[in-house]
């Protein structure tokens, strides 16, 4: 399985975003990516820029052509690992600019687009898996409509668009206990985040479909 893995770099008041930590245990997970296994990871930490991550997920499709797509971003105020089902055409920030000032207000990610993109991971399946295996995991309507939702919509697109199998999808991770001051009452360490998306990654790579 050829994967391409995603996280985000800090942005608002998350210092150390916890998806880009993850992105980054797993990529130097040898027992993942040996030499001659089975799996290529192709990971990348997204810059949390409306434009520049557009610009470099399309970048990314296109060089590489990956049968799976996995993208992490944290959902500060979440408890759960939350498998994304439809991205939107929307980019509404009008209050919360990124990293480069830009702070869209109501404007579709792509004119030509549909209005929504379902997620093309098996998901029901892969929040039982996650369950069974402890992990606390719901699926998730929507991504919201800021830099997560907007990179997810782009990759289905893109997708889409060059006729690919590639298999997409995103999963917002909550902000761990390890990441909050003292005391705080998170349910999850970093540790069970990126046991969990490991846990996605093996599982995806024995289900096709
Ligand atoms: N979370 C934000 C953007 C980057 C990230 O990690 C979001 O949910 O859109």
């Amino acid at each position: 399985m050829r994967l391409l893995l995603t996280g985000f770099g800090p942005f608002g008041d998350i210092v150390c975003n916890p998806a880009q930590l993850v992105v980054e245990a797993l990529a130097a997970d040898v027992t993942l990516w040996e030499p001659d296994g089975p799996h290529r990871l192709i990971s990348v930490i997204l810059p949390v820029e409306f434009g520049a991550a557009d610009e470099h997920i399309r970048n990314l499709i296109e060089a590489h052509r990956p049968d799976v797509i996995l993208m992490l971003g944290v959902a500060a105020k979440r408890d759960s690992i939350g498998l994304e089902r439809i991205a939107l055409n929307l980019d509404d920030a009008p209050d919360r600019p990124d990293n480069a000032g830009c702070a869209p207000d109501g404007i579709p990610i792509a004119a030509e687009g549909p209005l929504a993109l379902a997620a093309t991971l098996p998901l029901p399946a892969l929040r039982a898996s996650l369950n069974a295996a402890g992990f606390p995991a719901v699926i998730s309507n929507h991504a919201g409509t800021y830099l997560c939702n907007h990179v997810f919509y782009t990759a289905l697109w893109t997708v889409e668009r060059l006729g690919l199998p590639t298999r997409c999808g995103f999963i917002h991770v909550p902000l761990p206990r390890d990441l909050q001051p003292a005391g705080a009452d998170a349910r999850v360490a970093l540790a069970d985040l990126v046991a969990a998306i490991r846990h996605c990654i093996g599982y995806l790579s024995e289900c096709p479909t």
